[in-house]
């Protein structure tokens, strides 16, 4: 079976509220669906998230990137042979969201042609995870709020803090009142996107310490070389690498330079055939990983607990798997359902999604 052409549409859905975190803010999931065609008549679905102030990558770049360099590189080869169209994705440097899209759009065409769920064929371990609900910046009231409202309505009991402003009071106010709102049984963990100066964090991690967290995630910059070494050596919790580590490479210097002691893992920006790497080189490392959310919807939610539910070591822990509960719509015709803390995996051939052509004309940008 054969790639005879690759479709991207760029789309814009509003978000009901906005996601606030130390690198940047996204009011607007403007996303490109990603889809291959193929001589066999099947097509593959993904979505690329791009994130600008992370991975300088745009719906702008994502499309030119894949019209002008990757379709006409990949046009004619075999579906299955994912390695060598890595090996040609590899050529370009950058465009992490675009790359994945591909990888994640061939892993569904392979399951839709063996009629098999791609979390089968990835590994099949189980058919659900925890789900972990990522709480952007507001004031401690409105945050406990909202998390309060997750554990009510969807049973979720984990809850990822975006911390990293400054005064560093402002965040350690919110741990505080969300201990204080959820109870001792609530798991936090915090997240700085490169916020803080490792000294800022390494006061801010004393205090979490009193309120309970599980994981600290890229507190300071990576490129603080020194820093962040002196920092994660200190640091009572596993320390998580995100963005300083988006790559199977930079994912071994990180760990070994002492960088990090855990790695985030995103299908959004490693596909699930770079995610695997990522992962078995964690496995075999002994590092923990998270699985993150690069703000997905739903289809990009889909692909996540797809590949977490198919590790045990990627579902070891809840994955980040509810902010497309913060759209204000989305393209999936049948919509995701967290229901007990939990998401289930879909358990139909490929990712087993399909796109509402009425949603989908509604908020495409190109016609
Ligand atoms: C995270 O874990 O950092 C924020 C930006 C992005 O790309 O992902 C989010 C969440
Ligand atoms: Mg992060």
């Amino acid at each position: 079976m054969k790639i005879t052409r690759i479709e991207t549409i760029p789309y814009a859905i509003p978000y009901l509220k906005p996601l606030r975190f130390a690198s940047g803010e996204v009011h607007t999931a403007e996303h490109v669906l990603v889809r291959v065609h193929t001589d066999e008549g099947l097509v593959g679905t993904a979505d690329a998230p791009p994130r600008p102030f992370t991975y300088g990558e745009t719906q702008t770049s994502v499309i030119g990137v894949i019209e002008r360099i990757f379709a006409p590189q990949l046009t004619g080869m075999d579906v299955l042979a994912r390695e060598r169209v890595h090996a040609r994705l590899h050529r370009t440097v950058g465009n992490p969201a675009a790359k994945a899209a591909i990888d994640v759009a061939l892993w569904d065409i392979a399951g839709q042609a063996l009629g098999q769920p791609v979390t089968r064929l990835l590994g099949g371990y189980t058919d659900r995870m925890r789900v972990a609900h990522m709480l952007g910046f507001d004031t401690p009231e409105r945050m406990a709020d909202e998390a309060e409202r997750m554990r009510d309505t969807y049973g979720i009991t984990t809850f990822k803090v975006k911390v990293g402003r400054r005064p560093v009071r402002l965040d350690l106010d919110v741990c505080r009142a969300l201990r204080a709102a959820l109870g001792d049984d609530a798991e936090l963990y915090v997240d700085g996107n490169r916020g803080w100066t490792a000294q800022e964090a390494a006061a801010a991690l004393r205090e979490l310490g009193t309120i309970g967290i599980t994981l600290a995630e890229e507190l300071c910059p990576a490129d603080d070389v020194l820093g962040r070494q002196w920092l994660v050596r200190g640091s009572p919790v596993p320390f998580v690498a995100d963005e300083s580590a988006t790559t199977p490479a930079e994912v071994t210097r990180s760990l070994l330079d002492g960088a990090a002691t855990a790695i985030s893992i995103k299908v959004a920006r490693t596909g699930f055939s770079h995610s695997q790497r990522v992962l078995f080189q964690c496995d075999g490392m002994g590092a923990p990983v998270v699985m993150g959310n690069q703000i997905d919807g739903q289809l990009g939610t889909v692909c996540t607990v797809a590949f977490g539910a198919a590790h045990a070591s990627s579902c070891a822990r809840p994955g980040e798997l509810s902010n497309f509960l913060d759209m204000s719509d989305d393209l999936l015709t049948e919509p995701l359902d967290i229901t007990d803390g939990t998401l289930a995996i879909r358990n139909l051939p490929g990712l087993g999604v399909s796109i509402d052509p009425d949603r989908l004309d509604r908020y495409r940008q190109d016609q």
